[in-house]
Order: C-alpha cells, then structure tokens, then sequence
C-alpha cells in the first residue's frame, strides 16, 4: 500500500508541554507512514528566535505541505494560533483534518469543535491516541 503523507501540526510557541508527547505520535505514524512536519517533536527550537526570512519560510514551506499532504492530524490539547490556522488552511484545501485533544485538559475552542468539518477524537492515555491514529492511518 502507499505511504501517506501526513501532517502532523502541534503547539510550539503556543507552548510546548506536549512535545515529547508529539515526538512520540510522529514515531508511531512513521512506523507505517510519512510525516512531513518531524520539527513539531523536536524541542531544540528556539522559541524566542525572531527573524522574519526565517518566519517567512516556516510558513511557505508548511503552506506548501498542507497542500501536499494526504491528511492532517493535529494534538489540540495545548492551544495554539499556528495550528488553529493550520486547522483552516487544511480545511480550505479539502484535506481530511482530524483532531485529537485531552478534555480532561482543555475545553477544546468552539471555532474546532463547533466546526462539522474536523474529525475530533478526545483521548485520555497514549495507548488510546495510538489506537486512534492506527485507525485514521488505515481509513486516510
Ligand atoms: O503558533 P505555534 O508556534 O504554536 O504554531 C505551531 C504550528 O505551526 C505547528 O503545527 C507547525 O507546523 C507550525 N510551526 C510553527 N513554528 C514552526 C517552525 N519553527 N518550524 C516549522 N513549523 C512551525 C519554529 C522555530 C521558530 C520558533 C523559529
């Protein structure tokens, strides 16, 4: 079967609580799949660094693998503006856009959740995610 390619999109200046988390949600994808955005896993980004050539190819070069991807799939539960946008470009682009948060951390905003179009899947453990993205990466 073909690799997909996926988008994997999580908090970074938004906060980055979850990144080991994310880290470990793009290994498990890639035991079987293609993830275009490993940078979101990784916590050596400076969040602090400002330089707007550099913040202008993050977003051409992320904008573009929006439109290439074959799906998104997003952790929500650290709230951030980057991936809320990203949410929408996705969206704007006909991809198939599903969304996993932890409601017993977040009341995920009414902008995504109130949106028919995301796929939403609240998850408690790392072996429900797991589950959950075993799912998606067979049905995308
Ligand atoms: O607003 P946020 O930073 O929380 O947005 C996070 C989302 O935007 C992620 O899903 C990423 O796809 C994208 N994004 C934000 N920053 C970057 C980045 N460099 N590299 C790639 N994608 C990014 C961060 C380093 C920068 C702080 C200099």
């Amino acid at each position: 079967m073909m690799k997909k390619k996926i988008y994997f999109a999580g908090s970074i200046r938004g906060g980055q609580t979850d990144t080991q988390l994310y880290h470990e949600m793009i290994e498990y994808i890639k035991q079987t799949d293609i993830v275009l955005t490993e940078q979101v896993g990784d916590l050596s980004h400076s969040v602090r660094e400002n330089d707007f050539d550099i913040e202008k190819q993050i977003y051409d070069q992320d904008t573009a693998w929006l439109r290439e991807c074959d799906a998104v799939i997003a952790e929500c539960t650290s709230p951030s503006l980057g991936v809320g946008y990203e949410l929408a470009y996705a969206e704007a682009h006909q991809k198939p856009v599903h969304v996993l948060y932890r409601p017993e951390k977040t009341n995920l905003s009414a902008m995504i959740k109130g949106d028919s179009y995301f796929i939403i899947h609240p998850y408690s453990t790392k072996e429900e995610a797991f589950a959950i993205l075993r799912l998606i990466l067979r049905s995308a």
